[in-house]
C-alpha cells in the first residue's frame, strides 16, 4: 500500500509546441516558436529526469466520453493521431504502451466510490492528442508506460459544482488506486488555463509577432490562479473553479487540473512555475507539484 504521487503537473497539450520542437514522429515542419513554454517544459524535463517514477497518469480534454469516464487498457498501441482543428500542425505516429493494471485499479476505485468508470478496451483506439502531446513534452523518450483517463461531460450536460464534485472523487479515486499498487506515479493535467482564443491563424503559424493573450481580463484571470498556485493556496482556487470556468472560457471546464489537485490531496506547499506563455491567444503554464521537496 506505499504507493505514490511523486509529482502532479498542469501539462497543456498546444500542437503548436509539438509542432515547433519539429520531432521525428509529427509530420509537419516548423521554424519554431513559442520558446517560453518550450523551455518551460525543458526545466520540467530536468526535474522529472531526477525523479523515481514508473508511470505517467494523464487526463486529457480532447477524449471527451459522452457518459462516464473511460480509462485506456489496452497494453500496447500505435497509429496516427491528428489535431482535427490543427491538421496542419499535428499529425503524429505515436506508439505506447499503457499499464493495464493500474488502468483497472482506477477504473475499480472510481467505481467503489459512485463514478460511472468504463476500461477501454479497443486495440485500433486512435489515442487523442491531449493525451499524446502532454505526454510528449513531459517525456519524450516515451519510455515509461502511461495511463490515459478521458474527460467525462458532467460539466456541460450539469453545471460546474457537479463536474467539480465528480472531478474530487475521481482524484481521490485515482490516488487510493496509486497507493494501493505500490507504484511512484506522475500525474498530468492536460489544460489551457484562459481559452479565448483567435479564429484566425497567422499564415506562418510560427510567427511570434501575431502572438499574444487574447485580452486583458483573461490575462488577469490566469495570473490570479498561478498566484494561488505558486502559493499553495489550493482550495481556494478549487473555490474559484467555477467562476474561472465561466468568466475565462477556461479548458479547466474538462477537470484535468481539479482531478490532479484533488489526486494530490490539495497541497498548501508552492508549486514551481516553470512557465507561462499563450498559443493563439489562450493561456497556458506548465505548472510542477513535488510533494518530495516540499518535506525537506
Ligand atoms: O487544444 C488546444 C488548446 N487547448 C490550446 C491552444 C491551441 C490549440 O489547441
Ligand atoms: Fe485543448
Amino acid at each position: 500500500m506505499n504507493g505514490q504521487i511523486v509529482a502532479g503537473v498542469l501539462a497543456p497539450h498546444p500542437p503548436h509546441l509539438v509542432y515547433a520542437e519539429n520531432p521525428p514522429q509529427n509530420e509537419p515542419r516548423s521554424e519554431g516558436g513559442w520558446e517560453g513554454l518550450r523551455w518551460g517544459y525543458e526545466r520540467l524535463r530536468k526535474k522529472l529526469a531526477e525523479t523515481d517514477y514508473e508511470v505517467l497518469v494523464v487526463h486529457s480534454p480532447h477524449w471527451k466520453t459522452r457518459t462516464g469516464t473511460h480509462v485506456l487498457a489496452v497494453p500496447e498501441l500505435s497509429g496516427l493521431s491528428v489535431d482535427p482543428i490543427f491538421p496542419n500542425l499535428f499529425r503524429y505516429k505515436f506508439d505506447l504502451k499503457v499499464d493495464v493494471e493500474l488502468a483497472r485499479a482506477i477504473v475499480a476505485e472510481g467505481r467503489a466510490s459512485g463514478l460511472e468508470m468504463v476500461p477501454m478496451e479497443n486495440p485500433a483506439f486512435r489515442v487523442d492528442y491531449g493525451t499524446i502531446i502532454s505526454c510528449h513534452l513531459a517525456n519524450p523518450a516515451w519510455d515509461k508506460p502511461i495511463v490515459a483517463i478521458s474527460s467525462s461531460s458532467a460539466h456541460f450536460d450539469y453545471s460546474n459544482e457537479v463536474g467539480e464534485e465528480e472531478m474530487a472523487k475521481l482524484g481521490a479515486a485515482t490516488a487510493k488506486a496509486i497507493a494501493k499498487s505500490g507504484k511512484k506515479a506522475v500525474l498530468l493535467a492536460s489544460n489551457s488555463l484562459s481559452h479565448r482564443h483567435f479564429t484566425t491563424e497567422p499564415e506562418l503559424p510560427e510567427d511570434m509577432s501575431k502572438e499574444h493573450i487574447y485580452h486583458h481580463g483573461q490575462y488577469l484571470w490566469d495570473m490570479k490562479v498561478i498566484q494561488l498556485m505558486k502559493e499553495g493556496r489550493t482550495r481556494e482556487l478549487a473555490d474559484l473553479m467555477p467562476d474561472f470556468i465561466d468568466q475565462a472560457l477556461s479548458e479547466c471546464r474538462d477537470g484535468c487540473l481539479s482531478w490532479m489537485l484533488a489526486a494530490l490531496g490539495y497541497p498548501t506547499f508552492p508549486a514551481e512555475v516553470y512557465a507561462y506563455g499563450t498559443v493563439i491567444g489562450t493561456g497556458n503554464a506548465v505548472v510542477g507539484w513535488h510533494p518530495e521537496d516540499a518535506m525537506v
